[in-house]
């Protein structure tokens, strides 16, 4: 036979496991746009060596340019675009990140003077490395129109990220370049297609990145883009940008995830209800039932009322 309290203890079990399975649980996909982004200017090189015929950008930055650049141009100087995307504004907390994949639109290819077909034909290898320090937007460039011509950016204004500050005359790179973390998140061949998608594709670090930035937004300085030919001569590729008029052109950040589940109101009502139930049942089962005297002893009591 089974014990009264072996029976409530199941009981519960069973109403503990209907409120699981009443739980919401969904998978989801969003498709975010960079909450900032921008490009930073080194100056030139020539083979590893400093130009000689210089060209220093150091004091460059462009925060609301339409293009974002990434790799050397035609004088050596490399090129960085840094990018930042507010994850958790637009994810739930608590979320299961699965999948994270960013695709940017190319905008010009280096030497092509804006024509297309024309310029760096050579497939670039780009790393995408996770930042460790916050980083100035600013509006620099913001007047500018078309990507080309944007290639060596503009006097940086106070709190604009450069090659040498990542708030320009406020706080400096550890790193000059940019303190980022020593492995790729994930890695792309970039192509030479004008208007051409490319992705880089979800891996392990990029959903550590995304989810470490949703359990502890205030860690979220967002990625650095290296184009591992920098320092070769016309190499970049610039790629439009959060303020680029055409949002479909816009870096996009697609998640995979899964919210946490969360009990359905209705669920919990009918577990607290099956409660009341089976304490009152337990409470009618016991020697005098329900209706003990107040002050009498319940081994005791009678129906006597
Ligand atoms: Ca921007």
């Amino acid at each position: 036979m089974i014990s009264r309290a072996f029976s409530i203890k199941r009981g519960l079990v069973a109403a503990a496991l209907g409120l699981l399975s009443c739980a919401s649980s969904h998978a989801a996909v969003i498709t975010l746009t960079p909450s900032k982004d921008a490009t930073i200017y080194g100056a030139s090189m020539n083979q590893g060596l400093p130009n000689s015929s210089g060209q220093d950008l150091f004091d460059h930055s462009n925060g609301a340019g339409p293009g974002l650049f990434a790799g050397g141009n035609g004088q050596f100087a490399p090129h960085r675009a840094l990018i930042e995307f507010d994850i958790a504004s637009a994810l739930p907390a608590g979320a299961r990140v699965t999948s994270v994949e960013l695709t940017m639109y190319i905008g010009i290819v280096a030497g092509s003077g804006g024509a297309p077909g024309l310029g760096d034909q050579t497939p670039r290898t780009m790393d995408l490395f996770r930042l460790t320090r916050d980083w100035g937007e600013g509006t620099t460039g913001a007047n500018a129109t078309t990507v080309g011509g944007t290639g060596q950016g503009f006097p940086a204004n106070t709190g604009d990220a450069t090659w040498l500050q990542s708030a320009y005359q406020q706080v400096s790179w550890t790193t000059p370049g940019g303190d980022h973390v020593a492995e790729a998140s994930s890695t792309r061949a970039v192509g030479s297609v004008f208007g051409s998608a490319q992705t880089w594709s979800s891996t392990a670090l990029m959903i550590s990145d995304v989810q470490g930035w949703l359990d502890n937004p205030a860690s979220n300085d967002g990625w650095i883009l290296i184009n591992r030919d920098e320092t070769l001569k016309q190499t970049h590729r610039a790629f439009y940008s959060s303020e680029w008029p055409d949002a479909a052109m816009r870096p996009q950040l697609q998640i995979s995830y899964e919210a946490t589940p969360v009990p359905e109101p209705g669920a919990a009502v009918l577990l607290v209800g099956g409660l009341v139930v089976m304490l009152g049942w337990r409470r009618s089962q016991a020697p005098g039932g329900g209706n003990c005297c107040r002050g009498q002893r319940r081994p005791h009591c009678r129906r006597t009322h």
